[in-house]
């Protein structure tokens, strides 16, 4: 399998997040890509697509606003991160703010997103390189393909940024495939968290699946979705499906969810499917309670190749940075 990555990827590096009301080391450091770039010996080049295939997905404004917002920070006399503190979960409107502060609040849902000096640079390339994964699959007759995507983008939207992403790079890699009549498409996100962003950019369009495996938001981050009665709405009603799993969740009790999903992506009839996986699933993760081990990766990887569809793999979390690597690596494996 052809692996893509760009080194610009590690230019973001904020110090510290909001944690339980207490500041703790951001836990998607530098640290996570070098685990897996160390654990293979090639690695492919990443393209420049441009600008279009991320206004396909972002608005213009959210991603002038990820250009411009840590200059603007350093510009109001503050040092460090980027990081906001008031939300308009009441009611957004398109206002024309006077300082950074506002904007941060506009355009993110929580206080765990810092934006660093090196954030564009690294979360633009981790876009271009799910691009450049998608366009060597659909030109070399390969069967599947990895990106290396850091930062990670499911919880991204149309607008706004949340859970350590800016850009959703499996929404920006499907509304490419499908601008490149590669469809029907799937997206089936295995992260331990909901795939927040994913759903929402999906919810009324029905020519994207979106089939999501996570830890119960009624305890666990994002919270507000995920829940197991959202399924879609509009022309995407019947094209969202959330299979939430209790805290604690092996590699046996997570199977039959992984069936289901794949099941449901057989019927939607994909001839492409989007993965994002993230390693956040392991006994070891630090912020995450589900008890995968490394062994179940290469199952799920095995189940999910038998369906015999073209897949993209993107990668979204995974913070046991000392088991990183070897996660990814026996889950690729399974390919
Ligand atoms: C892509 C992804 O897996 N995002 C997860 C975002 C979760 N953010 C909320 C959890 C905060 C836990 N912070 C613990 C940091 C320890 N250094
Ligand atoms: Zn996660």
């Amino acid at each position: 399998m052809k692996l893509f990555f760009d080194d610009r990827q590690t230019a973001h590096a904020p110090l510290r997040e909001l944690h339980n009301g207490d500041w703790v080391p951001f836990a998607e450091n530098v640290e996570r890509p070098r685990s897996i770039v160390a654990a293979f010996d090639d690695w492919q080049p990443v393209r420049d697509f441009g600008m279009e295939p991320l206004l396909a997905v972002h608005d213009a404004d959210y991603l002038a606003f990820l250009e411009r917002a840590h200059r603007e920070w350093i510009a109001a006399g503050r040092s460090g991160d980027a990081i906001g503190y008031t939300f308009p979960v009441v009611r957004r409107r398109p206002l024309a703010f006077g300082r950074i502060d506002a904007d941060l609040g506009a355009y993110s849902y929580d206080a765990g997103t810092p934006i660093a000096s090196g954030t564009w640079q690294s979360a633009y390339w981790s876009a271009q390189g799910a691009l450049t994964a998608l366009d060597h699959l659909a030109t070399s007759g390969d069967a599947n393909a990895f990106a290396l995507c850091r930062p990670p983008g499911h919880h991204a939207g149309r607008d706004y940024m949340g859970g350590y992403c800016y850009l959703n790079n499996a929404a920006i890699v499907a509304r490419a495939a499908t601008a490149r009549g590669l469809g029907p498409i799937a997206i089936l996100d295995i992260d331990y968290h909901h795939g927040n962003g994913t759903q929402d950019i999906f919810y009324a369009d029905g020519d994207v699946f979106f089939a999501s495996i996570h830890a119960d938001p009624r305890t666990d981050y994002p919270f507000y979705w995920g829940h197991a009665d959202e399924r879609g709405e509009g022309a995407g009603e019947g094209a969202t499906l959330n299979l939430p799993l209790p805290r604690g969740t092996d590699g046996a009790a997570y199977r039959p969810a992984l069936d289901a999903a794949l099941a449901a992506i057989s019927d939607w009839g994909a001839k492409l499917l989007i993965v994002s996986f993230g390693a956040d699933t392991h006994s070891s993760d630090p912020i995450s309670s589900f008890a995968l081990e490394r062994a179940d990766y290469g199952d799920l990887a095995k189940a999910i190749a038998a369906l015999g569809v073209p897949t993209l793999i993107v990668m979204e979390g995974g913070y046991a940075v000392g088991d990183l690597g070897r996660n990814v690596a026996a889950f690729l494996e399974g390919f």
